[in-house]
């Protein structure tokens, strides 16, 4: 089935925005529109509007984010905020003025309470304190799901956001300082195994998180796109969002011997306790997406089997 709506991905280079272009490619869509960063600032107004007025795009994707795992979240707390307000008021704003038909924002599971009642629902959104280390990221993107919602009430935007768990796969960072713990732990178990160990994880390893396949998750934006409507979904979660998840979870403990017993290591685990926990949990409840019709396909052996063959196959250029 050809599909020929003229679909902009911010963000097309990154895990989440590659994976969608290759998710909305195979799904027929033969009108995608990308810019690089060297062409587009996101963060900056003029250029964003500009750049839809000339383009006029009829669905888009918000994939584009300042990102990191919890030491770069925890040290460039100023550049989080800001970034990823900027793209997101710019993006969202100029969708409005140029009468985008759809527009899918993604956030994260940080925007919840540290403390959230587990496994948590979309409606425990602002009812306590966030998590230290990435209130800057999280309170950026709660500001952009906000502005999708009054946008909508207010004007009628069809305009939803997506809230997917911790994200994986393959063209992840594999950075040691400033990636998510499952590609950092992909690149320190593979380099002990060269090298030999110990492998030296942070916190105590008693976290539990929750993960998904980017994959997934560009299976999931395809669905909101051509399934959920704003208007439908504000009885629902009048703040215009789902949760994407897999109703799983894994401490990084076990995580880490998981990692581990894939890539044929056999040596020890050290803990850094300087280093941050972050929160205790987050495992969410996607019951709502669930009901709508999606759910995850990838297990996570699979997926971090899959992951560190293209890490295997690339790891020269990340
Ligand atoms: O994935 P991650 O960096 O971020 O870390 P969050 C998850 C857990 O893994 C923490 C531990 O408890 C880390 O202390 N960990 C152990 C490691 N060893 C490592 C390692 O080598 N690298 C990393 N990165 N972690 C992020 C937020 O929180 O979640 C983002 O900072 C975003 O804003 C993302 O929301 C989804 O899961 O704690």
């Amino acid at each position: 089935m050809s599909r020929s709506e003229r679909v902009y991905v911010a963000g097309h280079r990154g895990l989440v925005g590659s994976a969608v272009v290759r998710q909305f490619r195979s799904a027929g869509y033969t009108n995608l529109i990308t810019k690089p960063r060297s062409e587009l600032d996101l963060s900056d107004q003029a250029s964003v509007r500009a750049f839809f007025e000339d383009e006029r795009p009829e669905i888009v994707i918000l994939a584009a984010a300042k990102v990191g795992g919890i030491l770069a979240n925890d040290t460039y707390k100023a550049d989080f905020i800001f970034e990823n307000l900027a793209i997101a008021t710019n993006v969202i704003h100029a969708a409005h003025e140029c009468a985008v038909q759809k527009l899918v924002n993604l956030g994260s599971s940080c925007i919840y309470p540290k403390h959230a009642p587990q496994p948590i629902k979309e409606e425990h959104l602002l009812t306590g304190p966030l998590e230290p280390t990435n209130e800057p990221y999280a309170i950026a993107k709660i500001a952009a799901l906000k502005l999708c919602r009054y946008y909508h009430e207010q004007y009628g935007d069809n305009f939803v956001s997506a809230m997917p768990t911790n994200l994986y796969g393959p063209g992840d960072n594999f950075d040691l300082v400033t990636s998510h713990v499952l590609a950092g732990l992909i690149r320190k178990i593979h380099e002990a195994t060269i090298n030999g160990g110990p492998v030296e994880l942070w916190g105590d390893g008693t976290p539990l998180r929750e993960f998904l396949h980017v994959d997934d998750l560009a299976a999931a934006i395809l669905f909101i796109v051509e399934e959920i409507e704003a208007g439908s979904l504000s009885a629902r979660v009048p703040d215009l969002f789902v949760n994407v998840g897999t109703a799983s979870e894994i401490s990084i403990r076990d995580l880490a011997k998981l990692i581990g017993r894939i890539e044929g290591y056999t040596g020890e685990f050290t803990w850094d306790s300087s280093k941050p926990n972050g929160t205790p949990r987050k495992l969410m409840d996607s019951s709502v997406i669930h009901q709508l019709g999606w759910s995850h396909r990838v297990s996570l052996e699979v997926g971090i089997r899959t992951t560190y063959e293209w890490f295997l196959a690339n790891h020269d250029a990340v």
